[in-house]
């Protein structure tokens, strides 16, 4: 497997957990957005809706991060990600859903280009925008703990799920924009507890190294 991501991309990072944690392994291709190479041709060759990460599986390109977490769960049960009781499953991805779905997108590269580009935003009204959506975002996932009462020592008990590979990179994003995480207690207590895992630590931004891929003849794709 290949797997086409960004070092402090919070999409690539829940896919790098989850491989970690099923110890499955693959081969870095890492691309550089601050250059835009996730825009290039090159890499729509790869993946035409130009986003990271992307995961080659040899006959195929999957996309999407979830998607992805989901085939190898799939494809490898084990250690599970996702847990056997139906119920305890609809909240696991409720949860990843609500960090994917209602958080991250808000927050994302291009929407706050067109931000900064539509409405003449500067660093400081680009920070004040970031800011305003994950305290917003971080609320609805605190009441969200609050109500079901599911959470352990992780998201979903004491076993690692889905949600815990999408709250780490969230709340690295978070704190990389300084955000204050002060009013989110159990969402810093879980990441906290998460990080100390060797699965996670691996699969962290600062462990990626910084070997842009290059080559799209290289792998195939042309
Ligand atoms: N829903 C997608 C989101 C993928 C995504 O937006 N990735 C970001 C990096 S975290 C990206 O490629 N952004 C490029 C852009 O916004 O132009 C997933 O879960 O894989």
């Amino acid at each position: 497997m290949k797997l086409y991501h960004s070092a402090r991309s919070s999409a690539s990072y829940r896919v790098r957990i989850a491989l970690a944690c099923k110890g499955i392994p693959y081969e870095s291709r890492l691309l550089n957005m601050q250059a835009m190479q996730h825009a290039s041709p090159e890499y729509r060759l790869v993946n035409p809706v130009a986003l990271v990460p992307a995961l080659d599986i040899g006959e195929r390109v999957l996309g999407q991060s979830l998607a992805i977490i989901e085939y190898l769960e799939e494809t490898h049960p084990e250690p599970r990600l996702l847990p056997p009781d139906a119920l305890d499953r609809a909240y696991v991805r409720a949860l990843s859903h609500l960090i994917a779905c209602e958080i991250h997108p808000l927050n994302n590269l291009r929407t706050l280009n067109f931000v900064r580009k539509a409405y003449r935003q500067d660093e400081q009204g680009i920070n004040t925008w970031y800011k305003h959506w994950i305290a917003d975002g971080f609320s609805l996932l605190e009441s969200f703990f609050a109500r079901e009462k599911r959470h352990g020592r992780y998201c979903n008990g004491n076993e690692i799920s889905m949600a815990d590979c999408c709250i780490v990179p969230q709340v690295a994003n978070a704190q990389r924009y300084s955000c204050d995480l002060a009013p989110y207690p159990t969402v810093m207590r879980i990441h906290d507890a998460c990080i100390e895992m060797p699965s996670f630590i691996q699969a962290s931004p600062g462990n990626q190294g910084e070997k842009w891929w290059l080559s799209p003849i290289e792998d195939g794709k042309r």
